[in-house]
């Protein structure tokens, strides 16, 4: 699973009798590079997507089903309950972009209320779920084209080529839009415009900016999953660079800072200690952290400007009961 891509890294699939296949990608270690600068950078930073790896991603699963972490419930909710307006809004033969898809559990919803959908496009770093999951789609949607893409979706990525006359609808949801700067949000954003073309469409999920009790909660659960899904990014480490990481050592701290509207997840080194990381020494204090995540919270006005600077225009905006979060259909302009 790399952290970074080239073309000869991206696996692009190809659909022979029905069955995707992935093409075997020749490096799948995290790049050493991008993890040394972070480090060497005050604060030190790691990137999230390195979360992502087959354990990373189960665990990652376990917090969407926690009681503290509402966000995925309230994103099923809105769309079990507008999947048909979304439908009619995306109208026939559609061809849908998921930019990350995890389990593959929320595209079925669109799948199932679609009319006659004409392709399907998983892009996911976790080489391993992405197969699982199209394996599995092109079983239960034999008449959709599933066309994985196994690739870091941050980067620009050539989408493989789709069936002819099909309007393109991208699908980000999780509000994995707030793991992205505001700034690197709009770039995202904009390239995905350019990836949906002319007449295209994005259903976006974006968490709202709520009380920091609940949110604080949301990032640091009682049952410690997350912070087992942040110390995970050490242990990767430790596994596929050759790093040093003592994880007795670091713990788990996440918070929200009102100011900057964002969650944000550390690992704090307990001791003053120097960690060897693919064969460089890294010096931390005691009480020093790697910021490993921001999860930025949205109100209206940021959301439409957001919208707005991507190349967009807000076609229907649809909360949760408890207004928690908000699923939005966008056409782009
Ligand atoms: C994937 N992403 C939207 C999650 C979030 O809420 O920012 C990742 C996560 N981090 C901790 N818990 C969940």
């Amino acid at each position: 699973m790399p952290i970074t891509h080239d073309e000869r890294s991206l696996a692009v699939s190809a659909s022979r009798h029905g069955v995707p296949r992935i093409v075997p990608r020749p490096d799948a270690s995290p790049v050493r590079e991008e993890v040394l600068h972070g480090l060497h950078s005050e604060p030190k930073t790691l990137p999230p997507k390195l979360f992502y790896d087959d354990i990373g991603a189960a665990l990652f699963e376990r917090i969407c089903e926690l009681p503290e972490y509402y966000l995925t419930r309230a994103e099923l909710e809105v769309l079990r309950k507008r999947a048909g307006e979304i439908a009619e809004l995306a109208g026939p033969r559609v061809a849908l972009l998921e930019y990350g898809s995890g389990a593959g559990v929320k595209i079925r919803l669109l799948l199932d209320a679609l009319e006659s959908p004409a392709a399907y496009v998983p892009i996911d770093i976790s080489r391993e779920q992405l197969g699982r999951v199209a394996r599995e789609l092109a079983a239960e949607y034999p008449g959709v084209a599933i066309r994985p893409l196994n690739a870091d979706y941050t980067l620009p990525l050539p989408v493989p080529p789709l069936p002819q006359g099909s309007r393109r609808v991208a699908f980000f949801p999780g509000s994995t839009i707030g793991n992205f700067h505001p700034m690197e949000a709009a770039i995202f954003l904009g390239r995905v415009r350019r990836a949906v073309g002319r007449g295209g469409a994005l259903v976006l999920g974006v968490d709202r900016r709520k009380s920091a009790a609940t949110l604080n909660a949301a990032y640091d659960d009682s049952a410690g999953v997350t912070a087992a899904f942040n110390l995970n990014m050490l242990a990767r480490l430790n596994r596929d660079l050759h790093a040093h990481f003592d994880l007795s050592t670091f713990e788990h701290r996440a918070f929200f800072n009102s100011r900057a509207s964002r969650v944000e997840m550390h690992l704090v080194s307990k001791v003053e200690q120097i960690v060897k990381v693919a064969g460089e020494p890294i010096y931390f204090d005691k009480g020093e952290s790697i910021w490993t995540e921001s999860s930025y919270k949205y109100d209206r006005a940021r959301l439409e400007e957001l919208i707005e600077t991507a190349g967009f225009r807000m076609r229907k905006l649809w909360t949760n009961r408890r207004r928690q979060f908000w699923v939005a259909y966008l056409e782009a302009v």
